[in-house]
């Protein structure tokens, strides 16, 4: 290989400040996750038995995420070396687009998961949606990891949009099945309550929305380490927006219903079965 050539086309020598924004995106999502990993696990008693599920789903996607982050930011800062004023792609250099992706593959099932356990979809029409929107979220991601590897000749554009579509089929049925559970639920439940359900389902859809938008990039431009950067913002602050501010507010449904169901005399306390009897 030619030393002068990046080995991988799309990391090439950045300046120092668009280095510097990129790890900074990766560390501030990073910390923040830790911080919204301690929120969910000193936060999920607030909630009755009946909608600890979300609360669950949200710790476990916290602590992979954190995790992700952790090793984005090791790939990183082990990635470049500063020569001349400028930052230098080493030969371990790597893009961030498998370590995104795998954290997707498994945190999205994770934030249906989350949405669905304080919706009032139950019994077998529950385990339908639930498996379903799982498997719709894993296979989006699946399909759009394909199209977005990065190979040695820079993207393959007719690839992306491949795969990029056959991935938005699957995002088609996701966003529809998300919101006729979340329409169905919203008369079940106080107007409080409701409306922070509507808010959290508006925040983690629009987020999706970033998502298709960065993956595109590269078919209308020349991956620039411009470019990179942004797409890395991009991913870094979609990522925090649909897992944390998302989640926040999920919680608040979850607590608010409590309430409601304690006041309505509802038994709110089916025991998780590992507590009965010990
Ligand atoms: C891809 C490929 C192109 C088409 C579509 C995509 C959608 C991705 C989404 C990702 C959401 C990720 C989230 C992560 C949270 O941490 C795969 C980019 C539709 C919606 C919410």
């Amino acid at each position: 290989m030619d030393p002068t050539e990046p080995p991988v086309p799309e990391l090439q020598t950045m300046p120092l400040g668009l280095y510097d924004v990129v790890q900074f995106a990766i560390l501030g999502a990073g910390f923040a996750l830790l911080a919204y990993f301690l929120y969910s696990l000193t936060s999920r008693d607030e909630v009755s038995a009946r909608y600890r599920p979300s609360s669950y789903a949200a710790l476990c996607l916290a602590a992979v995420a954190t995790v992700a982050y952790a090793l984005l930011y090791q790939d990183w800062d082990s990635g470049f070396r500063l020569e001349d004023g400028v930052y230098v792609p080493t030969e371990e250099a790597r893009t961030t687009e498998g370590t995104r992706y795998i954290d997707w593959s498994i945190t999205v099932p994770l934030l249906t998961v989350e949405l669905l356990a304080v919706c009032s979809v139950a019994g077998s029409a529950a385990r339908r949606l639930r498996s379903s929107t799982m498997a719709a979220a894993f296979l989006m991601i699946v399909t759009g990891y394909l199209g977005a590897q990065v190979l040695d000749q820079g993207r393959d554009r007719t690839a992306l949009l491949v795969w990029g579509l056959i991935s938005t089929a699957f995002f088609g049925y996701l966003y529809v099945a998300l919101i006729g559970a979340v329409r169905r639920s919203l008369p079940t439940m106080g107007p409080e309550a409701a409306v922070s359900l509507r808010n959290a389902t508006i925040v983690l859809l629009s987020s999706f929305g970033v998502y298709p938008l960065v993956y595109a990039v590269p078919v209308f431009a020349d991956v620039t380490p411009a470019w990179f950067t942004a797409m890395q913002v991009g991913y870094s602050a979609a990522d925090v927006v649909a897992k944390i501010g998302f989640g926040v507010l999920v919680h608040k449904v979850a607590k608010l219903r409590t309430a409601e169901d304690i006041a309505a005399g509802v038994d709110t306390h089916p025991e998780p079965v590992w507590s009965s009897n010990v």
